[in-house]
């Protein structure tokens, strides 16, 4: 027998309400926010209701593809499914989750297993940094090796930090206190302890998603699509699929240009070396290299500078050959 995906997400989900909706004929276009997406179908969440949408056949035409976060308009046609027809602009927007409107994004670094990367740590917080998202820094697996090294660069820096132990919950309230009124997005490798934090942050939403797995059959819930969880007014949050120190590129790429004034540390330094164009690697008269040697900047975070401008003039290299 073949089973319908979609047809099971329907019956899952509110498909009494999409009949009554669909059904009210003076509800012609209606706003809403799109909090996740299988199969092509989008959910839509309105008024703490959630509907299911297509998106409209011009925007694929077009490749314009709706993401997690959009806030959407929808269009209610006699009979069939509501359909998104127009899309807010963006505020910003992260290709891997694909997610749109992010106001903070929370890097989780576990203490150990899987050790904390300052390479990967500095890329992302650079990302974000180029993008306006705010970054915030929580560390897990406290109760089995502390992360005052990392927890002291990035406090350093001017990041607030967190630290959290998922046995206990011991720090979770503060960080889901943090996250009132906004809408963030849970980033980490996988095992740091994303999902973990969520049974905390959001509770109700944890025992949702697994009710939803059994119901489709699958297993133990995995975290395969970003979706967007409403934990309060105004405030949404996504647990997102780990990733693989190999996908970290997909997050997308700073060019070399850019990349000194996405390491917040490094403003007060720029503008006044010797070369107008300096790369702030090798050059005489660089004042950032100077001040990492002097230790005025973190050593980790000026490494991590070089190895990223290494990659991205390598990219940009290939790119235009
Ligand atoms: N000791 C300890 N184990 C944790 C902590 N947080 C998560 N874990 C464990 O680490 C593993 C991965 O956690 P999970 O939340 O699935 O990570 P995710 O892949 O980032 O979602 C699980 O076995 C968790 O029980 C913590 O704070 N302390
Ligand atoms: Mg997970
Ligand atoms: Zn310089």
């Amino acid at each position: 027998m073949v089973i319908n995906i979609r047809t099971v997400y329907l019956k899952i989900g509110d498909y009494p309400l999409l009949k009554e909706m669909n059904n009210q004929k003076a509800m012609e276009n209606d706003k809403g926010r799109i909090v996740g997406v299988s199969a092509g179908l989008y959910s839509v969440e309105q008024n703490n209701k959630t509907v299911y949408a297509r998106s409209r056949g011009v925007f694929r035409q077009k490749g314009i593809k709706p993401v997690v976060g959009d806030y959407v308009e929808l269009n209610y046609e006699e009979n069939t499914q509501p359909v998104i027809w127009d899309i807010q602009e963006r505020k910003n927007y992260i290709i891997r989750p694909p997610l749109a409107n992010i106001d903070l994004a929370v890097l989780v670094v576990s203490s150990c297993e899987p050790k904390p990367n300052a390479l990967i740590l500095d890329k992302l917080a650079a990302i974000f940094e180029s993008k306006g998202i705010e970054t915030i820094f929580v560390f897990t697996k406290i109760d089995r090796a502390d992360a005052e090294v990392f927890k002291e660069i990035y406090e350093g820096v001017g990041y607030k930090t967190f630290s959290v132990n998922n046995t206990t919950g011991d720090g979770a309230e503060r960080v889901a206190a943090y996250l009132r009124g906004k809408t963030s997005a849970l980033i980490g490798n996988t095992g740091v302890g994303k999902s973990s934090l969520m049974n905390y942050i959001a509770p109700e939403v944890s025992h949702k998603t697994s009710e939803i797995s059994k119901k489709l059959g699958r297993g133990k819930h995995t975290t395969r699509e970003v979706r967007l969880y409403k934990i309060g007014e105004n405030t949404y949050t996504a647990d997102t699929p780990g990733f693989s120190t190999v996908e970290i590129g997909r997050y997308g790429a700073i060019p070399s240009s850019e990349l000194a004034e996405s390491f917040r540390e490094f403003s007060d330094y720029l503008g006044g070396c010797r070369f107008k164009d300096c790369a702030h690697i090798k050059e005489d008269g660089c004042l950032l290299r100077a001040a990492a040697e002097e230790g005025k900047i973190s050593r980790s975070r000026y490494d991590s500078y070089c190895k990223l401008f290494a990659q991205a003039v390598n990219e940009e290299n290939n790119r235009f050959k």
